[in-house]
């Protein structure tokens, strides 16, 4: 079946070396902002440390890691938490939207604009060679940036409330991605990342 197609309701974005589709309000049974509020309030948000290139970072947003199986990225395992219903609601309405299996969630919240996440690919091996990852957004926009790891070639894409962004095929073998910090007065927002973990 074609990932892409229309009936999805997923809009392909033309690249290079990897394949990237968005839309722009997953249909949900709960509003928006309710999403938000009970992500928010209900989540056990932790700060944790990172470890890049040998030296120790706190991360600059709080997280925390749902679904069947631990995960280890930058030298930190993340033990899973059991899905909670809202959680299962977004991960059934992902699921139908790209019609792909998931079986865990990372949240991740950005309390203001000072909060962002690096550069990276989400190239664990955990996640097979070509893993299908599921974006989903709630609260402020933010800009997605992507950066071609050899041509260098960047593209900025707004992630606004409601928004669903797949990254599939070669995207993390090619592309680095991350939300930078922003000096504009930016609200709270809170994304999730839908994968499947071998
Ligand atoms: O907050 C975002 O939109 C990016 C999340 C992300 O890059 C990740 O979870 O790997």
């Amino acid at each position: 079946m074609d990932l892409f197609s229309a009936e999805a309701g997923l809009q392909p974005i033309p690249i290079e070396d990897g394949e990237l589709a968005m839309l722009a309000q997953l249909p949900l049974p709960i509003p928006n902002a309710d999403v938000l509020r009970r992500l928010v309030d209900e989540t056990p948000w932790r700060a944790e440390t990172i470890v890049v290139y040998g030296q120790r970072h706190l991360q600059p947003r709080l997280t925390a890691w749902y679904g069947d199986a631990g995960y280890t990225y930058s030298g930190l395992t993340l033990d899973p938490l059991p899905m909670t219903p809202l959680l299962r609601q977004l991960h059934a309405a992902v699921e139908a939207a790209t019609r792909r299996r998931y079986n865990s969630v990372l949240l991740n919240y950005y309390r203001d604009g000072a909060d962002s996440m690096g550069m990276h690919s989400d190239d664990e091996r955990e996640l097979g060679r070509e893993p299908a990852i599921a974006s989903l957004s709630f609260g402020a926009t933010r800009t997605f940036v992507l950066r071609h790891k050899a041509s260098k070639r960047t593209l900025k894409f707004d992630l606004t409330d409601g928004s669903l962004l797949l990254m599939a095929g070669s995207l993390q073998t090619h592309w680095l991605h991350g939300i930078n910090k922003t000096a504009k007065p930016t609200g709270a927002r809170v994304n999730l990342t839908f994968r499947y973990i071998a």
